[in-house]
């Protein structure tokens, strides 16, 4: 190992996700595309890894799904963690170990890690009052709550956190909290907790935060953290008057868990510890050694978790480590809105794969592109396109399928020997030496977006390499000067299929089966620091295998389907939108009964002059005929109403709109598509003036 004289250990962890829904590209871009990228790199360079994720299958988020649903929790959980879990291993997301919350090993490690905290007096016992449901008879708390943020006035705000400022919060903060079981006003009831005094730990925070790692955060992580401290820490609850959950360990927590948010980082060591006893290994180095680098991949709404809250806890324990960085990236949206598990607004995993089968790098290559690194990001399915269209196709995919090719075409498969090099050709193989370097210094930075575009850029070296030499045309007048191109075209298809690994792992295993080459195997395998120590990567003589494509265009067919379904998601939603229409106060009867409801018939209707959505319509009721003004104009010809039966609010006092005095108001509702329909009384033998009640 020329370059990497020195091997570490590093415990790499990416955000469990809920069990509450699959996973979309959302979490792949944010999380666990570059957290496979630099756990396959590390482990591409010789380092000792341990890569571990798993479900997280507690808190709210699963308990309301399971409510709605009408099923148990652990029937959600175990729904949604195998869809999960199958969706990474199909992505080639190279986790050490998933794992889930839910197992005996997790609930043994959580319980023991808050009884170790509470026995050492780390936490504060306190009664306080706390928002209750009187109707489902439950404590309401995180997202059972939502009401006003007291801090944007954001008026969706949850009970622990506001998604449009990012404020952490306690649900007795909001304004006007409403129960998102029942819908009600909650009240305050009495309950004991057990609260983590972050306000302890300021001075440790200030510290290791602001001191040590003022340079090597991302400004995105650092920034918040520090609002963070600046603001004041507060104490928070760790426990929570829930029934599913981890059970509180100590006496007087019967009937009470532990917040989601304390078990949950504790799953990252449960894995490792279900990973290590697999393996015959230990796993205590791993998380107690110093000399180990432990990273945290999250997203951004997790970065208080992750860098106040769960250093505090390990800080408390006594011997673990605390992260070395935080990588946290911002969010992707889709299409311009924001990615919505509830709103169906995503792109979900198993079905990007049923209509775009084997094209997983596709998708991991367009999201690193255009990952979310500094700021939030847009998806758009044309950006795909062109991603795959005029870059994993036409520069990649082309220069790998023409040496190949050639290959096969001149020398039936075998690296022919080179003649001497010329200046360009040995231009063309200092650069490639160039590239694990420069790879490395990104990817060390957390840069992935960056490293993304080096790695295309060696495939566009291989391919301008061979387009300015033109062997297809030399062939006919020197041959030997082709055998030279040949030669190093091949040195370069092989430095990508060992370098493009962490990024596009099925590409890379496809191009070394083709280059007839094994990678991190040991003696005869080409490693990754080899690509710029070795003069020759593949020698003359060695055969390589048949060609295969290694990508494929995409139609704009294929986009227009994916952008019609987007289309047809935003329309089923508007549709929702309109039915979940909150209701109006209670009426009494005696209100409902002051309403005069009559059946009426259209008998002249023409456009109110100047008025482009106004219709003045004359309405047989029967005992008289009324002129009502009504705004339909959008959606009917005058022509075309003539003779319909309609429903008119009979009483309703005359009011003047454009000095036409309107008597009345006729009864509309809209289809699904937006367009106003009358309510009528169409059954045979129903007169006008007829009372409807
Ligand atoms: N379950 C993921 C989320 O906020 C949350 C992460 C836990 S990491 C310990 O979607
Ligand atoms: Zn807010």
């Amino acid at each position: 190992m020329a370059q990497n004289t020195s091997p570490s250990r590093y415990t790499i962890t990416a955000a469990l996700p809920y069990t509450n829904g699959p996973i979309h590209i959302g979490h792949l871009a944010g999380v666990y595309v570059p957290a496979d990228i630099y756990s396959r790199y590390l482990r591409l360079r010789g380092n000792d890894v341990a890569f571990v994720c798993g479900s997280d299958e507690h808190g709210v988020a699963i308990s309301m799904k399971a409510k709605k649903e009408g099923v148990t929790p652990k029937e959600i959980i175990d729904k949604y963690h195998a869809i999960i879990k199958k969706s990474f291993t199909d992505f080639g997301v190279s986790f050490d170990n998933y794992s889930r919350t839910s197992a005996e090993v997790h609930h043994k490690t959580a319980s023991e890690f808050f009884k170790k905290m509470y026995e050492q007096g780390d936490f504060i016992e306190e009664e306080t009052e706390q928002l209750y449901d009187d109707e489902a008879k439950q404590f309401l708390a995180d997202r059972f709550v939502i009401g006003t943020c007291p801090k944007c006035g954001h008026e969706e705000a949850y009970g622990d956190q506001c998604e449009n400022c990012g404020s952490s919060l306690n649900a007795t903060d909001l304004i006007n909290p409403k129960s998102t079981i029942t819908g009600t006003v909650p009240s305050l009831k009495t309950t004991k907790h057990w609260f983590l005094p972050l306000d302890r730990y300021e001075d440790f925070l200030k510290n290791w935060i602001l001191e040590e790692h003022k340079s090597d955060w991302k400004p995105n992580v650092y920034g918040q953290c520090k609002s963070w401290i600046d603001e004041g820490l507060k104490p928070r609850a760790v426990t929570r008057d829930l029934d599913w959950g981890i059970p509180v360990p100590v006496e007087g927590g019967e009937g009470k868990v532990l917040y989601v948010w304390f078990d949950a980082p504790i799953g990252y060591i449960s894995s490792t510890k279900e990973w290590a006893e697999r393996e015959g290994k230990d796993w205590q180095p791993y998380w107690k050694d110093k000399d180990t680098k432990l990273v945290h991949f999250i997203g951004k709404d997790n970065i208080v978790f992750h860098c106040i809250i769960f250093p505090s806890m390990l800080e408390a324990n006594g011997d673990y480590i605390l992260p070395d960085n935080v990588p946290a990236n911002e969010f992707l949206n889709l299409e311009g809105s924001k990615l919505s598990t509830s709103k169906n607004w995503a792109v979900w995993l198993h079905e990007y794969l049923e209509e775009f089968p084997d094209m997983q790098d596709v998708l991991r290559y367009a999201l690193t592109a255009n990952a979310p690194e500094t700021k939030d990001n847009d998806f758009t399915w044309k950006d795909f396109q062109a991603r795959n269209n005029n870059e994993l196709v036409a520069i990649f995919g082309n220069f790998v399928n023409r040496v190949a090719v050639l290959t096969h075409k001149y020398y039936g498969g075998e690296i022919p020997t080179p003649a001497e090099l010329t200046a360009v050709d040995k231009e063309a193989l200092e650069a490639l030496k160039e590239f694990p370097e420069t790879l490395s210094k990104s990817l060390g930075r957390y840069r992935f977006r960056e490293a993304s575009q080096q790695l295309m850029n060696l495939a566009r070296l291989g391919n301008k390499y061979l387009a300015d030499q033109e062997p297809w045309k030399l062939i006919k007048t020197d041959e030997e000067r082709v055998k030279t191109i040949m030669y190093v075209a091949l040195q370069i298809a092989t430095g990508l299929a060992i370098l493009s690994e962490p990024f596009l792992p099925f590409t890379s295993e496809k191009l070394k089966g083709i280059l007839n080459v094994i990678s991190n195997e040991g003696e005869k395998s080409i490693e990754w620091d080899d690509v710029s120590s070795k003069a020759t990567l593949l020698s003359a003589g060695h055969t390589i295998n048949k060609s295969e494509l290694l990508f494929r265009k995409i139609e704009d067919n294929e986009i227009q389907q994916q952008l019609d379904k987007l289309e047809a998601t935003k329309k089923a939603n508007a549709q929702m939108d309109k039915e979940a229409a909150p209701l109006k106060d209670t009426i009494t009867f005696d209100d409902f009964a002051k309403l005069d409801l009559r059946v009426g018939t259209i008998i002249e209707a023409e456009k109110m002059p100047k008025a482009n959505k106004l219709l003045v319509l004359k309405v047989d009721m029967g005992l008289d005929t009324r002129t009502i003004v009504s705004g339909i104009a959008n959606s009917f010809q005058p022509e075309d109403i003539l003779g319909k039966k309609v429903t008119v609010v009979a009483n309703l006092a005359p009011r003047k709109l454009r000095g036409v005095e309107s008597q009345g108001m006729i009864l509309m509702t809209e289809d699904k598509n937006g367009k106003l329909v009358f309510v009528n009384t169409d059954e045979d033998g129903v007169s006008n003036g007829e009372t409807i009640n």
